[in-house]
């Protein structure tokens, strides 16, 4: 009861108008704390409340800063293009009576505050092509919207975030000190991660990457950040704490990840996990009916190297996390990170097995367009 009492505390922080009633945990998130509160004051939205870990974001103001930098930039250009209305179609932070999109407490915890609009829904597995394909929709009309945004303006929150080569370095320093002697539980999984290592270097070492333009990207484009409304039309992207410059392909991948597995990003019983091709091609279809407008050529051909390269690297950050301890994602089992790992191994052994026909899916698809040349 202290705790939620706490938390109602926390909210008179905040400048909103609320009426709260309630205060309860939200979603599904590895690393922030989140917490939906109904709001009687209006018919439209509630609020969250998240507690930021600063374990992971280590600069919260420079976050913030990052976070609204992009929403302003966004708001404005659905305001302009007169594609909706920017309070449903962009999410919208809460400022505190003293100023800033975030509060210290005396604990030195950090806490935000945003709308969370009433009738919305997200899904941590999708179930149709429309909600695959709607999340295409979505996330190549956020990256397309933030195009002519400069992405040497936002801040590296996490640098190296996802540097593949600085992950498998994290790795091998976990193998090297192994607290708790967990090493010897997961040989074949290290074996996997060896065994592909060399080919997921592309972003960090193929020349051709002096062809990608940096540019803003979502960096977390897991399926259950697209907000869906009552008939499953994408609403609005949600989690932009890492909001970074990066290459588009990461973020392909990363909705790929977890649009085209049958089974969880944790699934146990990884008979489960196999592909579900209509969905990939639903999410592609959604995804390059917005993007061609940008893409160049050589991103157009990258994307594929995301759909292997984000299972493969959330598997050994997972296995990084088991072998170090589990201080990083929150779990819910003594062997989660370990689950996780195998799940996301089994995911990226499927898509290789369908490697070639996923990457003639996105060829032509695209071909439907005109293709902006180099
Ligand atoms: C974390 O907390 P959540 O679910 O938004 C992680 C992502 C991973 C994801 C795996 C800052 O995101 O990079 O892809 O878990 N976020 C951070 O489900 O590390
Ligand atoms: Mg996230």
């Amino acid at each position: 009861m202290k705790r939620i009492n706490n938390l109602f505390e926390i909210t008179f922080k905040f400048k909103s108008q609320a009426d709260i009633t309630s205060i309860k945990p939200y979603g599904s998130g590895h690393i922030n704390d989140t917490y939906r509160m109904k709001n009687l004051a209006t018919e439209e939205y509630d609020y969250l409340l998240q507690k930021i870990n600063h374990h992971v974001f280590k600069d919260v103001p420079k976050l913030t800063e990052n976070m609204c930098r992009v929403i302003a930039h966004l708001k404005n250009k659905v305001s302009q293009t007169g594609a909706g209305d920017p309070q449903k179609e962009v999410m919208t932070l809460i400022a505190t009576k003293a100023g800033p999109y975030f509060y210290q407490d005396t604990n030195g915890e950090y806490w935000r505050m945003s709308r969370f609009l009433k009738n919305t829904k997200t899904y941590d597995v999708v179930e149709t092509a429309q909600q695959a394909y709607e999340g295409g929709k979505a996330f190549g009309k956020f990256q397309s919207m933030l195009c002519d945004l400069s992405p040497d303006l936002l801040h590296e929150v996490i640098p190296d975030f996802h540097n593949v080569k600085k992950r498998l370095e994290q790795l091998d320093d976990a193998i090297a000190h192994d607290p708790l002697h967990r090493l010897s539980l997961v040989p074949a999984e290290l074996e996997t991660i060896k065994a592909h290592a060399k080919s997921m270097l592309f972003f960090q070492e193929d020349a051709q990457v002096l062809t990608l333009p940096k540019r803003v990207i979502h960096y977390d484009t897991k399926f259950n950040n697209v907000l869906l409304d009552v008939e499953d039309k994408a609403q609005c992207v949600i989690d932009l704490d890492t909001v970074m410059p990066g290459y588009v392909a990461y973020d392909f991948g990363d909705a790929i990840r977890t649009i085209i597995n049958k089974g969880t990003e944790d699934e146990r019983e990884l008979s489960n996990i196999k592909l579900n091709l209509p969905l990939f091609n639903a999410y592609t279809q959604g995804y390059l009916e917005e993007a061609m407008q940008f893409l160049n050529e050589w991103e157009l051909r990258s994307l594929i190297k995301g759909v292997f390269l984000l299972p493969y690297m959330q598997a050994v950050r997972f296995l990084t996390d088991y072998i170090n301890g589990d201080t990083y994602y929150k779990i819910e089992s003594p062997h989660h990170n370990l689950q996780r790992t195998r799940a996301q191994l089994q995911l990226l052994k499927e898509l290789f097995g369908h490697a070639e026909l996923l990457e003639q899916n996105i060829l032509k698809e695209a071909e439907k367009y005109q293709l902006i040349k180099n």
